[in-house]
């Protein structure tokens, strides 16, 4: 045991069930609550760090459920990982992944968590130990998905009113392609001039539709498709890519450093959608980002809908990021009926802002965890 009070002794685990404040459809899912496993790090010196796995409508988004990676985190990673020191974040990832294959949104939980017990203990925010923050707010889109353009165009003026949000990332792919066309159709004539749209399809579409859909989405102005294919269909990107005048982005086609790689070397995506649950934790971000970079691949910074502990984790090593040029998502604690913390997540100005206190720069409010956790 070591004298810097950093040795990790605990590490508890709890599943989280949040409603949303309106349905969210995606191409292959719809929900109306989100679900999260929570996990608390506890190191020698007393200090509780905190980390969070999101999911989307179960094992549907990826293969992770809420409860598979509480199973996870339990079972595999806390053995593997009790009493070794905190700070050393490598080693700790390294153990990890020899204890669990894959399981990313598991061990960017356990990683946050370890952060956040770090920076607490040091007094200083995780951006500084993830190289020192180049930025403090960022762009934020927000992601219209009722699928009823109605709505989303009241939504939209909505943000629009407010100046929280001026960029809207559409989710398509559970209707029909034309009744989706039509929708956006509708959606960029409402807010013609006035804000940004990009759409997501989540895997949706065959390459031929993809082709038909995407010369409709650059007519009216649409600025990003993200991953219209499967994931799996690398050459059909590369291809589609070739031909479309709107840039592609990847997201359930890079989980891995390795995948960053080989979706640079085929020259199947613009830009890659960074995550916590994919990249398996903020070092893995890092370097997916820096893999993508080095390919001429830029960067956004993904959600999948976190509360404001899971917001916090990536907006710290966002921050870090020298060229976050295609911005950021972060509006899950928007999204949400209520939060995890005593100050949620701010934004102001169509930017989220990024945290200022150590570690990940929120303090739970255990009464509302205690309120959402699924058992005691
Ligand atoms: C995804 O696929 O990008 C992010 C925003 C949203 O509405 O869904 C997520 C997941
Ligand atoms: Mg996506």
């Amino acid at each position: 045991s070591s004298a810097n009070g950093l040795d990790i002794v605990e590490i508890r685990s709890q599943i989280i069930d949040i409603p949303t404040v309106r349905q969210h459809k995606l191409s292959s899912l719809s929900t109306t609550q989100q679900n999260y496993v929570l996990v608390r790090v506890r190191t020698s010196n007393g200090v509780e760090g905190i980390g969070e796995a999101a999911t989307l409508g179960g094992p549907r988004w990826s293969e992770e459920s809420v409860e598979s990676i509480k199973a996870t985190v339990d079972r595999y990673l806390a053995p593997a990982v009790l009493g070794e020191r905190a700070d050393r974040f490598e080693h700790v990832a390294a153990l990890m992944d020899r204890a669990a294959k894959r399981n990313t949104a598991a061990k960017s939980a356990v990683e946050s968590a370890l952060f956040d017990a770090v920076g607490k203990t040091l007094g200083v925010p995780a951006s500084t130990l993830l190289g020192g923050a180049v930025r403090d707010r960022m762009r934020v889109f927000w992601t219209l998905a009722s699928g009823d353009v109605g709505q989303e165009i009241d939504e939209a003026e909505q943000k629009l009113a407010q100046r929280k949000h001026n960029a809207f990332k559409v989710k398509i792919g559970a209707q029909e392609p034309d009744a989706d066309m039509r929708r956006m159709e509708r959606l960029a004539a409402a807010l013609d001039g006035r804000a940004t749209l990009i759409v997501d399809a989540n895997q949706a579409w065959d390459e031929t539709t993809a082709v038909r859909c995407l010369e409709r989405l650059h007519a009216v102005g649409v600025t990003l498709v993200e991953q219209p294919l499967p994931a799996w269909n690398v050459a059909g990107m590369a291809r589609l890519r070739g031909r479309a005048q709107v840039p592609l982005m990847a997201d359930e086609a890079i989980f891995s450093e390795h995948d960053a790689l080989a979706v640079g070397a085929a020259g199947a995506a613009d830009v890659v959608s960074l995550k916590l649950v994919k990249h398996g934790g903020l070092l893995g971000t890092k370097r997916v980002a820096a893999v993508a970079e080095a390919a001429g691949i830029g960067l956004y910074g993904g959600c999948l809908l976190e509360s404001s502990v899971g917001a916090a984790a990536h907006l710290q090593v966002f921050a870090t990021l020298r060229n976050l040029d295609w911005h950021c998502e972060h509006f899950g604690p928007q999204i949400l009926r209520d939060d995890l913390v005593t100050a949620p997540i701010a934004y102001d100005n169509f930017e989220v802002l990024l945290p200022s206190g150590p570690g990940l720069g929120v303090v739970l409010d255990e009464e509302k965890v205690r309120h959402y956790a699924r058992e005691a």
